[in-house]
């Protein structure tokens, strides 16, 4: 296993709905390293930037609108396989397919309102990480209980 690093946001519902520390206590349970935190409100621009993909689909413009309608909580974990592990602990896209006991399949039940992002693999990490945050704000740091985490 290689040490990847993922880009996590608590959107705009999950906010308003008071989830922040039930999400990032998920993650913080599984053993990964939280090593980027911030709450922002996002512009557009950053908004149509990381949903780039997604310009020319008709859910574009309410997407938009919906990410930058309040704060978002941006954060950038770190560990073995989180891409994949995240995404596996965040649940389908449309929370109604999502599995009872992911994020989704547990707080959610609108795809336009599923609470969290996570990037969909490592170069969708690598551009997310770099469009939300400066290396500046990523901490290098190691945690005192990291042997009972993984092995050597
Ligand atoms: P994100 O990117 O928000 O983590 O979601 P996913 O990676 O799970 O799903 P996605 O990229 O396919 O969709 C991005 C975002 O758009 C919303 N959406 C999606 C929507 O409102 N209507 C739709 O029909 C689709 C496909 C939900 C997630």
């Amino acid at each position: 296993m290689t040490v990847e690093r993922t880009f996590i946001a608590v959107k705009p519902d999950g906010v308003q709905r008071g989830l922040v520390g039930e999400i990032l206590r998920r993650f913080e349970r599984k053993g990964f390293k939280l090593i980027g935190l911030k709450q922002l409100t996002p512009t557009r621009e950053l908004a149509e930037e990381h949903y780039g993909v997604h310009r020319e689909r008709p859910f574009f413009k309410g997407l938009v609108d919906f990410i930058t309608s309040g704060p978002v909580v941006a954060m950038v974990f770190e560990g073995d396989g989180v891409i994949v592990s995240a995404r596996k602990l965040i649940g389908a896209t449309k929370p109604l397919e999502a599995e009872p006991g992911t994020i989704r399949g547990d707080l959610a039940i609108n795809i336009g309102r599923n609470v969290i992002h996570g990037s969909d693999g490592p170069d969708t990490a690598c551009f997310e990480i770099g469009l939300w945050f400066n290396s500046s704000e990523l901490v290098t740091w190691n945690p005192s209980d990291q042997m009972w985490r993984v092995e050597d």
